[in-house]
């Protein structure tokens, strides 16, 4: 039988009136299980829930939230192998990607343990003389969360450590796609102490349970990471819903791998092999667009193509798998339909994006390169969400810059130069919330800020102690003392 998993309401396993199967990207053959796809009632009962267990946990011991938080660092650090195989079962990274997300998870909790002891606030003098005052920070309330399906245990992590350290309580929606890691995540959480109703997991359909947090009046802040499109309905439904809801998106990229002709061909070629193909290409941080000068472009593409042909695309837990499957067949044929666009747009395919067949039936696409390309096609432009790149010649470092910061989004950004002057004034010119020197777009650290400009970010930072910025709201007290 189909193992069967439930909601999470007030403490407790709540079945679902409907449920969703599982299904894992690299053998569709493969049913993980069965997930509740819950409802409005649902997600009314998650949010009762959280605001009554907020006044209690808002005002609790710094010390309680550390310890719980500590505790589920613990045993995901402890599971990690294995609930980095359920996360590349579900998903389709590869099974050492799948572990090296699920350690993030972990740490990201341990870092928000000691946060919940930082937090701290500031005492000013006032410019009235026996008046004293203190700037505090504050837990908001019930805040709900929608998260995407392409980081399934390590995006969960970081929105909900902070908002548990900081003393808020929570609604979640993970992805329909990915369930399973988040669902592995909220049981940790749960065993590791939490009191009823701090935390509630609601799984199911965005255009439902995601709708109904959006919606929910007793909901004072929403936390999203996903695609422009539904970020800016959520913003614009949390501003003109009463009271307003805070908002933090995280939303896409068409991130800038710069190469220049100084470059270190070897560190140049692996930031783009990394960057653009590595996960599949589905990171919002992709290096989507290789912006090269013409003096290395050709030894660049000839380089990056050798790295490509020795890429092993396959299942995604078999050993020596680098790229797993496209997560299901909607974005494979999102991926395939910007393949056939970049053709018609005139640029040159010049190293796979074939489908492929392997043992079991799973999404498997070769990566994709593309060369003459420029940065006005929609191929350029538009983020794929997939492994596709496109190669843009420029002539030098000034036009180079220039393509780099022509775009909508404005998330990371990378340069390869062995030139400090350049480095230096592409870092403090990029107009981009990340700024890689001589390394990958994608992969960040876990305890520094993380978010972008333009159209991939809005709202404060996540990550860091800078995510308190999102999950607390500011108080300034003035006393007279007599
Ligand atoms: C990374 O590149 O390490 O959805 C993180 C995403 C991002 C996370 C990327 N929010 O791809």
């Amino acid at each position: 039988m189909t193992a069967q998993f439930s909601n999470f309401i007030a403490g407790e396993s709540v079945r679902a009136a409907r449920m969703l199967p599982n299904i894992n990207p690299s053998n569709t053959h493969d049913v993980i299980g069965e997930f509740a796809s819950g409802s409005a009632a649902d997600v009314n009962n998650a949010v009762a829930a959280a605001k009554a267990a907020f006044p209690a946990w808002s005002r609790s011991n710094p010390q309680e939230r550390h310890d719980i938080l500590k505790r589920a660092s613990d045993e995901v650090m402890a599971r990690k192998d294995e609930l980095g195989r359920i996360l590349s079962r579900e998903e389709g990274k590869t099974l050492a990607e799948g572990i090296g997300e699920a350690t993030r998870a972990g740490q990201i909790l341990a870092f928000f343990a000691g946060e919940a002891l930082r937090l701290n606030g500031e005492v000013v003098n006032s410019i009235r003389p026996g008046v004293g005052i203190e700037v505090t920070r504050e837990a908001l309330g019930v805040i709900g969360m929608i998260t995407p399906w392409n980081f399934p245990i390590a995006i969960p992590a970081w929105k909900l450590a902070p908002a548990l350290a900081y003393g808020n309580t929570v609604v979640i929606k993970p992805a329909e796609l990915v369930p399973h890691s988040a669902w592995a995540l909220c049981d940790i959480l749960h065993r590791a102490g939490l009191p009823r109703g701090v935390l509630n997991l609601v799984m199911g359909k965005g255009s439902v349970v995601g709708q109904a947090i959006i919606d929910h009046g007793d909901v004072l802040a929403i936390s999203f990471t996903g695609s422009v499109g539904t970020g800016r309905r959520i913003a614009a439904s949390c501003v003109a819903s009463t009271p307003m809801k805070k908002v933090q998106l995280e939303m896409g990229g068409k991130n800038p791998l710069v190469v220049l002709d100084d470059a270190d061909l070897r560190i140049a070629v692996e930031c783009a092999a990394n960057g653009a193909f590595f996960s599949t290409g589905q990171r919002c941080t992709a290096s989507s667009r290789l912006i090269v000068t013409e003096g290395i472009h050709d030894r660049f593409v000839a380089a990056l193509t050798e790295r490509m042909q020795a890429l092993v695309v396959d299942d995604a837990l078999k050993a020596g798998t680098h790229i797993g499957p496209v997560v299901d067949a909607k974005q494979l044929e999102v991926d395939e339909g910007y393949i056939a666009l970049g053709r018609s747009e005139g640029a040159k395919l010049h190293w796979g994006g074939e489908r492929l067949n392997r043992e079991n039936p799973g999404f498997y696409l070769q990566p994709a390169l593309f060369t003459e390309c420029t940065n006005q096609m929609r191929l350029s432009r538009e983020e794929v969400f997939g492994p596709v790149a496109s190669v843009i010649r420029v002539k030098d470092y000034e036009e180079a810059l220039a393509v780099a910061n022509d775009t909508d989004f404005g998330l990371s950004s990378g340069i390869c130069t062995t030139s400090l002057k350049h480095a230096t004034h592409y870092r403090r010119n990029s107009e981009a919330g990340m700024v890689m020197v001589n390394l990958p777009t994608a992969g960040v650290d876990y305890h520094v800020p993380f978010g972008g400009r333009k159209g991939s970010s809005y709202g404060p930072r996540e990550q860091g102690a800078y995510a308190r910025e999102f999950y607390t709201t500011v108080k300034t007290a003035y006393t007279f003392a007599g």
